[in-house]
């Protein structure tokens, strides 16, 4: 048996009541979601995507509900229990939804994993959360995960059922699991915790976050207005579906909430995406802006109909003003700028905003009782207008994360608000704009990698005597990872350095993509590594080279 899941921070008593007497929190749940929309809308078409093998894949409303029934019976015949953590590990594949909604409508709770995780962070997320299943494809984008699942497995003391979704090779077939078809379908309380998502980081280790049923189809439901989200709806998914945005701000369970048609595109290359939004008539998409700015410069636009493309949310990173204005003429679409974190709070800009707003702000909040309050270093609010730190509390914004006590004493205060790490100023009208942040995290074109990580494994390095991660600006990505070193005895190459962290078994997205060497960093008026100072440096050494 696993250990249960641990107490996680609560909502005062009092806003429980409000937020269940104002509608936002129902007794609806993700154990009975799917099934809730077969009833609604049985024949229409939930899923159009490949599978495991590459098949061409379309599931009604009614396939995808009897799938995932097939899969929690066969989680369950597998030993897994309700309250337990499955980990999934998929690509933007059909069995992705039918494992994500079998694993909830057993009452097992999702950690959702990026198929760009390797060994180290697998490892941790299935030790940290007691994982008793953990879900992989079998090979994606040139990548064995059964071979990843193998070196795992062999750190862990009680490793998890390993199943795999195309060859098993020694582990358990997810077609095997479609034996079963009697459904299961778990009681389940609407406000105990539905799954932990990934958070984007700012410590050595990845943290967790724990969502309840409650808050987060809250959010879900109020997204669909406000992104145009209806049964008519047919959504592109480019970015990995696991990430909080595609799947929550509206996303894949926004249409599926609707009764709409989630469209999953097998890689990120816009002739695919072009391809689909013609052949499947694809109404809206979400993406971080390097891809929409991909979309925007790819000759292939020309070839192709996209006339069906109503919305395209941008998220995830700052999308530049300037770019931003670009998206209708070149794409034919609203742009919808969407500023949300996996923590909580998620801001729109309204499809009737005006060009002004939606070119050069985030959004505003989804809901009324989204609390958002800019203050300055020392916790003071600040004058309308002004830049400060973004504080937030509200219907589903989290109170704490996942078996991290120590550090959410600093980044929730005493009245709960979070502290998100960001930036930003608030214009009249209640529209935030990112300007900047305080979290010691690069934002590599949405991908977050939080310094103190990528420093850690640095750092083991024999010749490392310290290390410093920081941000750089680039074009296209918006900023990249540059790892500062001060070397002792013989320098490694760049190389070297780029290859002993892909050793150290961490997504590739976390590999520095520049090393420079210094003899000393520059220090704080309280003697600490300054990173600004750092960045500072660095920029003008780029800028007199290129
Ligand atoms: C600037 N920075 C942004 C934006 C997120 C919807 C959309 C995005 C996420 C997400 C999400 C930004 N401009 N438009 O979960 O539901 C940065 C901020 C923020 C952090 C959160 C969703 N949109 N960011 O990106 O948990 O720094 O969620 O605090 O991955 O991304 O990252 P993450």
């Amino acid at each position: 048996a696993r250990e249960p899941l641990a107490p996680v921070a609560q909502y005062p008593p009092e806003l429980v009541t409000h937020y269940r007497e104002r509608g936002y929190w129902t007794d609806e749940t993700l154990a009975g979601f799917i099934t809730a929309a077969a009833a609604r809308h049985p024949d229409n078409e939930a899923v159009v995507g490949s599978d495991a093998t590459g098949a061409q894949t379309r599931l009604t409303y009614c396939d995808l509900d009897r799938r995932s029934s097939a899969v929690a019976r066969g989680l369950s015949g597998l030993g897994v229990r309700a309250g337990d953590r499955v980990l999934l590990q998929l690509p933007n594949i059909v069995e992705y939804v039918e494992a994500l909604f079998g694993v909830l409508k057993l009452g097992a709770l999702p950690v959702f994993g990026l198929p760009a995780h390797r060994r180290t962070e697998i490892g941790y997320f299935c030790q940290f959360a007691d994982v008793a299943a953990y879900i992989v494809a079998d090979r994606h984008g040139g990548f064995d995960y059964r071979a990843l699942a193998r070196e795992v497995n062999e750190g862990l003391e009680t490793p998890p059922v390993v199943i795999v979704a195309g060859d098993p090779e020694e582990f358990v077939g997810f077609d095997s699991l479609r034996g079963y078809e009697v459904p299961v379908l778990a009681d389940v309380d609407p406000l105990s915790v539905a799954f932990l998502q990934l958070s984007g980081g700012t410590t050595g280790v990845p943290k967790l976050i724990p969502r309840t049923h409650a808050d987060y189809l809250y959010s879900v439901r109020a997204s669909n207005p406000i992104c145009g989200v209806d049964d008519s709806t047919r959504m592109l998914v480019v970015l990995p579906a696991a990430h909080n945005f595609p799947m929550s701000s509206p996303g894949i369970l926004g249409v599926f909430h609707a009764g709409g048609t989630v469209v999953l595109a097998p890689d990120t290359m816009p002739s695919t995406a072009f391809g689909l939004i013609e052949s499947e008539r694809v109404t809206h998409a979400s993406l971080v802006p390097p891809i929409a700015l991909a979309w925007m410069a790819a000759p292939s636009k020309a070839d192709h109909d996209l006339s069906s493309l109503r919305v395209l949310g941008v998220g995830g990173a700052k999308f530049s003003a300037e770019a931003a204005a670009r998206v209708p003429t070149e794409l034919g679409c609203t742009l919808q700028q969407v500023f949300g974190m996996a923590e909580g709070l998620v801001n729109y800009t309204r499809l009737d905003d005006t060009q002004e707003l939606i070119v050069s702000t985030q959004g505003r909040p989804i809901s009324p009782d989204d609390e958002v309050r800019v203050v300055d270093d020392d916790g003071a609010l600040v004058e309308p207008g002004t830049t400060g730190h973004l504080l937030t509390r509200g219907p589903y914004t989290i109170r704490g994360y996942y078996r991290a006590d120590a550090h959410n004493a600093e980044v929730f205060d005493a009245e709960g608000f979070y502290r998100t790490g960001d930036l930003v100023s608030v214009t009249d009208s209640g529209h935030l704009i990112v300007e900047g942040r305080a979290k010691d995290q690069i934002n590599r074109g949405g991908e977050k990698v939080a310094a103190e990580e990528i420093e850690n494994h640095l750092l083991s390095h024999p010749a490392v005597h310290d290390a410093a991660v920081v941000a750089v600006p680039d074009e296209y990505l918006g900023e990249r990872t540059c790892a500062v070193l001060v070397i002792s005895g013989d320098a490694p190459t760049v190389g070297e350095i780029k290859r002993y962290i892909r050793g150290r078994g961490v997504a590739a997205y976390k590999v520095p993509d520049r090393v420079e060497f210094v003899t000393e960093f520059p220090v704080t008026g309280v003697g600490k590594t300054s990173k600004a100072a750092l960045r500072r440096v660095l920029s003008e050494s780029i800028a007199a080279q290129t």
